[in-house]
């Protein structure tokens, strides 16, 4: 397999999905320890509410520390499935529903690596 190496060091990418209640916190956190992060506004799959992508571009050895600033910094919280509580049934009557509470949080990681990392630029 191709390693990409930048000074000689092996490169992953953490895609870190996070709820936007931890943003903040966490990417002062991340940047204040000298890490670069660019975030991406993302919308869950399931729930279809906002949450926030993080990518991380680190040299292998960091991404241990990193993963744990991620862990200190993400919250696990119960939320309301935003759906309305109510549906339709067959014959037009609304038919109250109970609204669903899920665990969401703290942050969904993945570690790939990075098989090319580079800075282009004009001289
Ligand atoms: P959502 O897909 O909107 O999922 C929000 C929460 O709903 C999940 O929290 C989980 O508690 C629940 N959930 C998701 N899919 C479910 C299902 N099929 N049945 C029952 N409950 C379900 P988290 O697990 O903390 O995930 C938070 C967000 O992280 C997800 O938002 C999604 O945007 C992302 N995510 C989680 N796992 C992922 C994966 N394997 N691949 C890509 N994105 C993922």
């Amino acid at each position: 397999m191709v390693k990409v190496l930048k000074g000689g060091k092996s490169m992953k990418l953490i895609f870190a999905i996070i709820q936007e209640a931890d943003v903040r916190g966490l990417l002062s956190r991340l940047i204040d320890k000298g890490y670069k992060a660019t975030k991406l506004a993302s919308t869950g799959g399931f729930l279809k509410a906002r949450n926030t992508t993080l990518l991380i571009g680190v040299e292998e050895e960091k991404v241990e520390n990193a993963l744990r600033i991620i862990k200190e910094n993400c919250r696990k919280r119960t939320i309301l499935d935003p759906i309305p509580p109510y549906s339709i049934g067959a014959h037009g009557e609304y038919i109250h529903m109970d609204p669903v509470e899920y665990v969401v949080g703290g942050a969904t990681v993945f570690v790939i690596d990075a098989i090319d990392y580079s800075k282009e630029m004009e001289d």
